[in-house]
């Protein structure tokens, strides 16, 4: 491998991003090689502590198996080494082809968790909206977009951050951080050595539960049960804060009236939770006011009522106060910097959006497009073809709901191109396959908004022919006549310079301060002096924005369908994507030293189900739902460890795809997520399969 290291021997400060914690890091170069990666005690997201994916990365960019050379599919189907510049020259010819042919929305750009959310991500969706099409899609599809809606809608805010050090309650709803989110178990932790509780809520005894004050083993998709009734507990014993009610927020008499229902007896009948924990909660709540935070985690995305869910549990915040303060849900200032976005320097809405139509909310809170509905669309079963996308830092084959759609849907692209360190399962799809640079190879701002903090993580290497996600975008944009004017910059040093300018924080800052930078001062209950950015500018308890779309103002409560009738051909209720601590979604399967800590994917299943159906531990079981059907070894867990007549089965394996079992259709409403928790299933033994054959 051709690596050029770009640092001096030594010792160097930059940010991890193998996950979106972007913990700080010392990466010891020695002889031009990295030799080791710690922690970097200086920097405050997790202070020089760090999970096995940041050690690991070592091996994942010096992997043997790391794509050098761009790869283009021959018509035989297999794979042809081409040069970078022929390539591009190859691409943009067949761009300009399909733009002639079907106009310029038939392109689409898809960025994944591996460089999402920020600049890597801003500059795939500068390039495909410069090109003309209003067509990016990102994880934010199944990830993160249905919470910022929520808390949208009920603060204004979308970017709150729970200030968990200094809380005296932390509420955990379906998220288990000491594995997802290690930074933020460790401040959860430091509030408990200050007296503050952890309340977890989950079917499944987590690494969260066991650190737990109390832990509250709740049935899948009832959290807005649960939610409501701890609302209508808190406003019968007069204890909500009535000051930031009467003064702040809009909607409180329609949101006290229909919380009315939800007495701890139908809470109990729907959650599955003895109903004298509710008053037990509400007064923990209650004796922690204001200082009080309702984190929930992706499980309440990925379900059909998932918005309104998370809406009740935001209405929570405001019930006892905790809205814009020290150890509540804070509203950091954001970080004033260039944006690189320029959709509203088009005019893209009038070409339809893909997913504008049937999911125009989520369209609304996040200017992208909606992937699932893109798979129609890609299918010849849209409003127009979508014939060419470019796939960087996702693996939908592996990540997205459908597997067989998603399959169909990429093959039938007339250009598919996926940039990526590795073959995956979507780049075999693809026309041609870019080697792309790590995280390690690159130089880019990381904003962390709970810290109003930034930094720069630094480039430690270049490998000849890998090139960065700047450089690609900028390339391409040169070869189809747009370049000049959307990617001036010779490279992302000069980026990130323009991007700076209006936040006064200069390049030199942020290299002297490789640990982070704090860009302004905290400020709290900001909403005293301005409005909010609800259509109210109150907090709403009731959505002024959901009812001038003709929908309900109130975060209704839907019970889950298999609380309303047990289906005797798949009873049994199957959660996916429970976070393990050694892989991100389909990464690190190949990195040795991960894969042997968990070397073989299991489906979960309780102690008296297994006993009862008859499966023993370790043994093959065939899983089946109504999109499709896999085969995977039992994981016998005790009773405790999960609710009876649940199963689990964590994401991203490619010898047993859990996405074969999931379903795009019956999204969320409002966000259009997918429903990834809540999937009926069954357990077939293979051998009494065999033996019916
Ligand atoms: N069933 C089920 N499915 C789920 C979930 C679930 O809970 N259940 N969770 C969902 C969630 S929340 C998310 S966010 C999605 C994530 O899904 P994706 O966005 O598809 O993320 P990954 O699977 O991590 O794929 C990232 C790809 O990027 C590559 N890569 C790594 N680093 C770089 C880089 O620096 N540059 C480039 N260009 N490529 C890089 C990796 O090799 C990998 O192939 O998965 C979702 N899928
Ligand atoms: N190691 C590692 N870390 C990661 C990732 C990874 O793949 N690996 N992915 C990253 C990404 S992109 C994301 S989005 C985050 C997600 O991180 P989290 O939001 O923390 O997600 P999980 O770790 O899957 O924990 C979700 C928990 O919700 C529970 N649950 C399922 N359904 C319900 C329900 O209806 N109600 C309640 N109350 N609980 C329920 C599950 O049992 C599970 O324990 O993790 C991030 N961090
Ligand atoms: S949690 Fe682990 S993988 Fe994520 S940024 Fe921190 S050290 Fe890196
Ligand atoms: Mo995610």
């Amino acid at each position: 491998m051709k690596h050029k290291t770009v640092v001096q021997d030594g010792v160097v400060q930059t940010c991890c991003r193998q996950c979106d914690m972007h913990c700080g890091v010392n990466v010891h170069v020695k002889g031009g090689k990295i030799i080791k990666i710690s922690g970097n005690s200086e920097h405050p997201e997790y202070q020089g502590r760090i999970c096995p994916k940041a050690t690991a990365a070592i091996d994942l960019v010096y992997h043997p198996d790391r794509l050098l050379q761009p790869l283009k599919k021959m018509p035989n189907g297999s794979f042809a080494e081409i040069s970078y510049q022929d390539a591009l020259d190859e691409i943009s010819d067949k761009i300009l082809g399909l733009k002639e042919k079907y106009g310029a929305g038939t392109l689409a750009t898809w960025t994944g968790e591996a460089i999402g959310f920020s600049q890597q991500e801003e500059y795939s969706r500068r390039f495909i909206h410069a090109f003309g099409s209003p067509n990016f899609f990102s994880a934010d599809s199944i990830c993160y977009r249905a919470r910022y809606i929520a808390t949208s809608l009920v603060q204004g805010y979308n970017n709150l951050h729970s200030d968990f050090e200094n809380s005296k309650l932390t509420m955990l709803w379906g998220t288990n951080p000491g594995i997802s989110k290690p930074p933020i178990m460790k401040s959860i932790s430091n509030a408990q050595k200050k007296g503050g509780k952890l309340i977890v809520i989950d079917p499944r005894y987590t690494y969260a539960a066991k650190k737990s004050d109390l832990f509250v083993k709740i049935r899948p998709g009832t959290d807005g049960a649960l939610a409501w009734g701890l609302a209508r507990f808190i406003i019968e014993s007069g204890c909500y804060d009535t000051e930031f009610v009467e003064k702040y927020s809009f909607g409180f008499e329609k949101f006290k009236d229909y919380a009315d229902k939800f007495t701890p007896e139908y809470v109990s009948r729907q959650t599955g939770v003895d109903s004298r924990k509710i008053p037990e909660i509400a007064k923990l709540m209650i004796q922690s006011m204001p200082r009080m935070v309702s984190y929930t985690g992706i499980s309440l995305e990925h379900q059909i009522n998932g918005v309104n869910n998370m809406r009740v549990i935001a209405c929570l915040g405001g019930l006892c106060g905790a809205v814009d303060v020290e150890g509540g849900e804070v509203w950091p200032k954001s970080f004033k910097r260039e944006k690189l976005d320029v959709y509203d320097d088009f005019p893209l809405k009038d070409q339809h959006p893909i997913g504008f139509e049937n999911y125009p909310v989520y369209f609304d809170f996040s200017k992208q497009c909606h992937s699932l509905t893109g798979m129609d669309y890609m299918l010849g079963k849209g409003e127009y073809p979508l014939k060419g996308l470019i796939i960087s830092g996702a693996n939908p084959v592996l990540t997205n709901p459908n597997v067989k759609k998603v399959t169909n849907a990429l093959a039938n692209t007339e250009l598919l191109v996926v940039r990526d360190l590795f073959l995956t399962k979507t780049a075999e799809l693809a026309d041609y396959v870019l080697p792309a640079a790590s995280f390690l190879e690159r130089s880019e701002l990381h904003t962390y908004g709970h810290l109003q903090m930034v930094a720069l993580s630094k480039k430690i290497f270049e490998i000849e022919g890998v090139k960065d996600e700047y450089s690609f975008w900028h390339d391409l944009a040169h070869r189809l006549g747009f370049g000049e004017a959307y990617f001036p910059w010779k490279n992302e040093e000069e980026v990130v310079d323009w991007i700076l300018k209006p936040s006064g924080v200069t390049l030199e800052t942020l290299k002297k301060y490789p640990q982070g930078y704090q860009y302004d001062s905290f400020e709290y209950k900001k909403y005293q002096k301005q409005p909010l950015h609800t259509k109210t500018g109150k907090f709403e308890f009731a959505s002024q924005y959901m009812a001038d779309r003709g929908c309900f103002e109130i975060p209704e409560y839907i019970p889950p369908s298999y609380l309303k009738k047990t289906d005797a051909e798949f009873p049994f209720i199957l959660i996916t994507g429970a976070r393990k601590s050694v892989y991100q979604h389909s990464r690190f399967r190949n990195i040795k030293r991960l894969n042997s800590v968990i070397p073989i994917p299991e489906v979960e299943i309780n102690r008296s189900d297994a006993e009862r159906i008859d499966v023993i531990d370790k043994e093959q079981v065939s899983i089946i739902s109504k999109t499709g059907s896999l085969v995977i070894q039992a994981d016998i867990v005790e009773d405790e460890n999960i609710l009876p007549g649940f199963i689990q089965i964590t994401h991203g394996w490619d010898n047993a795809n859990v996405n074969i079992l999931t379903d795009d259709s019956g999204n969320d409403p409002i966000s259009g997520f997918p429903n990834m928790k809540i999937v009926p299933t069954r357990i077939e033994r293979i051998k009494t399969m065999e033996k019916a054959n």
